[in-house]
């Protein structure tokens, strides 16, 4: 009996130990859900190594322990917020550590709905975002279908005329993709369909 006393008093005494080193982690998984199954959910959000807290763990002892307050902070420099860190699951105690910003492009022009003339200029127009490189194609699709590729490299300066060919088919369904030429994977298509009529 005595035995088995001693040994709830040592484990009630782990867990309260456990529970006070453990306290602060518990309370960030519960602020952000999305790190409890990632590598950050563990001491090393906030520590180097034992005790020694990282800019990150420094900055949440100085604000008293309050997440909100240092989620716009950087931390560690590295030219990312700790909110946005923590959100792109990267460490926000750590500079070598940060978020891969991929570039992405939004077709703004053609909208869809508009009848391209065949013989007349039309104007493309796109936005992009992040390390999209200096030159993207421009291309024409039907249907999800490529019809051509209108330009194979021009300036990504969000603007592009081109000319309405009559070699292309008329009618409907047409979509204009913008693709950058440094990564192909970053492509946008106009969001509804246009036609192409005669001129
Ligand atoms: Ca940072
Ligand atoms: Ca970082």
């Amino acid at each position: 009996m005595r035995v088995r006393v001693c040994i709830l008093v040592v484990v009630a005494l782990c867990c309260t130990v456990a529970h006070a080193k453990n306290e602060y982690l518990f309370a960030a998984g519960l602020k952000y859900p999305d790190i409890t199954t990632t590598s950050l959910y563990d001491c090393s959000l906030c520590h180097a190594s034992g005790d020694n807290r990282n800019p990150f763990g420094m900055d949440f002892e100085a604000s008293d322990h309050n997440f909100d307050a240092i989620e716009n902070e950087d931390s560690d420099h590295d030219g990312f917020s700790n909110i946005t860190e923590i959100e792109r699951l990267t460490w926000p105690g750590n500079p070598l550590s940060f978020p891969f910003i991929m570039g992405t492009i939004k077709v703004l022009k053609p909208k869809g709905g508009e009848a391209w003339s065949v013989g007349t200029k039309a104007t493309v127009t796109w936005e992009f975002d992040g390390d999209v490189g200096d030159e993207v194609s421009i291309e024409l699709w039907r249907n999800g279908e490529k019809v051509a590729t209108v330009k194979d490299a021009t300036p990504n300066d969000g603007k592009q005329k081109i000319k309405v060919k009559g070699s292309w088919p008329r009618g409907s369904g047409f979509r204009v993709r913008v693709r950058s030429l440094s990564d192909l994977s970053i492509v946008d298509e106009c969001d509804a369909s246009f036609s192409i009529v005669k001129g």
